[in-house]
């Protein structure tokens, strides 16, 4: 079976108009910053998929290791009839999901939810042919966005996966959970991926791997920025640069200016000072008492908390 079209809830304008807004705030800011969502054009989603098969991003393996042995307790506990992934990209560990409720019987839709296109195309074409039967519903959309967009009846089990939610700012953060509860029925559940807190020495060269996959992925904000705005960063004079901050127990990841330079980007003319720094993403890593604390102000019960054997990462399911 194919894949149905998919759903777009992020017309070409909303996007060019999003990313605008996000340039002229983030770029006139007394520090400098971008959202990490623009990274993800098809260059950018194909280096994040390089990214996870480095061999210092532990990440990936650690929750694929985590959904692999908790699948089968995941389908059962939740006897979900609609599976819905947020920010799904190329949906390669929610395979492991999709296998158990195969095995489980029960699912009949899947809903992946990202904001690339050319990622979504590939996932939704290939599942569709490997899970015949499954319904296959693809949404570009903004996940911090669409939530009130969600297919709506049956129980539903919402997927957040590869710790994607320590990209959103604290606020931000209590802000998402709260709509996705919301958004959801009591009975539902959320299953969320999060990196836990561990030796600085472990992370950071997760975020700044040796063969420069994770700087070139850094880079690539400049180059959409460029294309899309018609801006001239000259993405070869930034450096990369990951840092731990040990105080907000996040990593932060930046681009740092070689030199003077003065970018053109809308009508805007922004001038960086010689090694002035761009903000380009934070990823928070959390502990398990405060997942637990922010899943119950946003008035989620937690169900189960899962960890992989090396004590990495956590994958909790909650119920609303
Ligand atoms: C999108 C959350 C999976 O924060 O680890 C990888 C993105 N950034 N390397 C993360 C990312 C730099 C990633 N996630």
């Amino acid at each position: 079976m194919s894949a149905e079209p998919l759903e777009i809830y992020l017309e070409e304008q909303d996007l060019g108009r999003s990313l605008r807004e996000d340039v002229r705030v983030g770029l006139t800011a007394d520090a400098k910053w971008l959202p990490p969502k623009w990274f993800y054009d098809a260059r950018g989603s194909e280096l994040f998929e390089e990214i996870t098969r480095l061999p210092e991003y532990y990440p990936t393996r650690a929750e694929r290791a985590v959904l692999a042995e908790r699948a089968a307790d995941i389908a059962e506990l939740t006897g979900a009839k609609t599976l819905i992934e947020l920010g799904s990209g190329s949906s390669e560990k929610t395979r492991l999901l999709l296998d158990a409720f195969t095995r489980r019987g029960g699912l009949g839709t899947f809903v992946p939810l990202d904001v690339s296109v050319s990622a979504l195309r590939q996932s939704t074409e290939q599942i569709a042919q490997d899970y015949p039967g499954l319904r296959v519903r693809g949404i570009v959309g903004d996940f911090t966005r669409q939530l009130d967009r969600l297919p709506t009846g049956g129980r539903r089990l919402v997927v957040f996966l590869g710790g994607t939610i320590g990209n959103l700012m604290p606020a931000e953060r209590a802000g998402f959970l709260r709509a996705m509860r919301d958004a959801l029925e009591a009975g539902d559940r959320l299953l969320i991926g999060t990196d836990l807190v561990k030796d600085p020495g472990v992370v950071v060269p997760a975020y700044d791997d040796a063969a420069g996959v994770t700087a070139e992925f850094n880079r690539n904000v400049l180059r959409v920025v460029n294309r899309e705005l018609g801006a001239d960063f000259e993405p070869e004079a930034f450096t990369h640069v990951a840092l731990w901050d040990a105080e907000r127990e996040w990593i932060e990841m930046r681009l740092r200016a070689q030199r003077p330079m003065r970018v053109r980007v809308l009508d805007l003319d922004v001038d960086f000072a010689a090694g002035e720094e761009l903000r380009t993403e934070i990823s928070a890593k959390f502990r398990p008492e405060g997942i637990a604390a922010e899943l119950a102000a946003a008035g989620f019960t937690g169900e189960r908390f899962w960890t992989d054997p090396d004590g990495l990462f956590g994958v909790t399911l909650a119920r609303a």
